[in-house]
């Protein structure tokens, strides 16, 4: 019988932060500029003049400070508004490799293995930068890895869904070891020249190794006990970007491809459902919330993660039950959650233990129920 278990994790973060002052100094000046330039149809009524933003309030709606981004040169450019990320040639390594392979690195040291004992990639985040060759192939190539890899999206919760995908993988025999890596280049998708949500996302990437218990040999390592999923259709958080606007002779940098959302209604939608499905998940092991030491929630909002808290124990969460990233890293899409883990996991006990859990566009909800070994 196999016995799943996360062994390593990395974490690559880029060298570059954008704080909230910085950004709302260039969109404000942006906006300002815009509505100088348009002055006469606003005044007539013909479109709507572009408000101001403040950092005080995307740290009060959303707990963010600052982000990370790969690329800091365009984003603050008023006369760019995103960022300048030169294209590479095929036979160069691709960015999202580049940043997926730095944090492979890392996940192989922690789970104090090496790539030939790798023998499946899984590269699981919101957006990839082309259709194929797959992300995963080329980051297993550059590995040396002998075995497959494909790439997966399920926005928000890829970096769960592709958690699942491993254990899975595990339980059936049909991979040894799996390498679950996270590249969520988000940047390129933010509409920055949007007020209500110009400050959300970061860069980041993330990985993580799954295999048997029988071959783990790393310091910190966690049984799976089991996974959940669960989808729900939903237009509340949407990107059009694809592949048809060719053909449909749409404009493919259109601000409908672009992120975009309806925040307060997923706010209300999505806390509900989360905190049914987490103690649902906890419930399938004769769990409840007092057994649980720690709760590595996904990082959208501050305030959702509290309510989903106070919900789930009756009570305010502290910060160790339910580490919070979002002041530094910003909504890192599928990777936030992941990323409260790496932060916070080697101090667990023995027999501890805790939930990962993704909430997101979809909508998508993604958990895991882990035990400290
Ligand atoms: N500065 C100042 N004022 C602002 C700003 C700003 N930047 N933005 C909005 N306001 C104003 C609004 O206009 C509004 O004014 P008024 O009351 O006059 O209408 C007021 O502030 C309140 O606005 P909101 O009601 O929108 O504010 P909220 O308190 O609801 O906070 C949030 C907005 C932070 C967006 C919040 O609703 C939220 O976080 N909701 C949850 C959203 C969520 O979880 N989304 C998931 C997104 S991530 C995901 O699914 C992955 C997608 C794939 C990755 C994408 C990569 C790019």
């Amino acid at each position: 019988m196999k016995n799943p278990v996360i062994s390593g994790i990395g974490l690559w973060t880029p060298e570059n932060t954008i704080t909230n002052e910085e950004l709302v100094t260039a969109y404000n000046a942006w906006a300002n500029a815009f509505n100088t330039e348009h002055l006469d149809a606003i005044q007539a009524g013909d479109i709507n003049a572009k408000p101001l933003s403040t950092a005080e309030f995307i740290e009060k709606a959303s707990g963010i400070k600052r982000r990370f981004a790969y690329c800091k040169d365009g984003v603050l450019d008023i006369s760019r508004m995103r960022p300048r990320i030169p294209a590479r040639a095929d036979h160069e390594l691709s960015v999202q490799a580049e940043i997926a392979l730095a944090a492979a690195h890392k996940a192989l040291i922690s789970a104090n293995k090496s790539a030939d004992q790798i023998d499946a990639v899984i590269v699981a985040c919101s957006y990839t930068q082309r259709a194929y060759p797959a992300i995963a192939i080329e980051v297993q190539h550059e590995l040396g890895i002998q075995g497959f890899g494909f790439d997966m999206q399920v926005a928000c919760s890829s970096a769960t869904f592709g958690l699942h995908r491993a254990y899975e993988m595990i339980k059936a025999g049909t991979a040894k070891a799996v390498l679950v890596i996270n590249p969520e280049l988000t940047s390129p998708q933010v509409n920055y020249c949007d007020r209500d949500s110009h400050f959300i996302f970061g860069d980041v990437a993330v990985a993580t190794i799954i295999e048997d218990s029988s071959t783990c040999h790393s310091e910190h390592s966690y049984e799976i006990l089991s996974t959940k999923a669960a989808t729900v259709f939903s237009n509340n958080i949407r990107s059009n970007f694809g592949y048809t606007a060719r053909v449909s002779d749409t404009d493919p940098f259109s601000l409908d491809a672009l992120f975009h959302q309806n925040g307060r209604k997923v706010f209300k939608e999505v806390c509900p459902m989360a905190v049914e499905h987490i103690l649902k998940h906890i419930e399938q092991h004769n769990l409840s919330v007092e057994n649980v030491q720690r709760w590595w929630l996904h990082q959208a909002n501050i305030n959702m993660n509290h309510l989903i808290t106070r919900k789930l124990l009756g009570r305010d969460a502290s910060e160790s039950e339910a580490p919070i990233v979002l002041n530094e890293y910003a909504n890192t899409a599928s990777a936030g959650s992941l990323i409260a883990f790496h932060q916070n996991h080697e101090d667990l006990n023995r027999n501890d233990f805790g939930l990962i859990c993704s909430f997101g566009a979809g909508y998508s909800i993604g958990s895991l129920v882990i035990k400290k070994r």
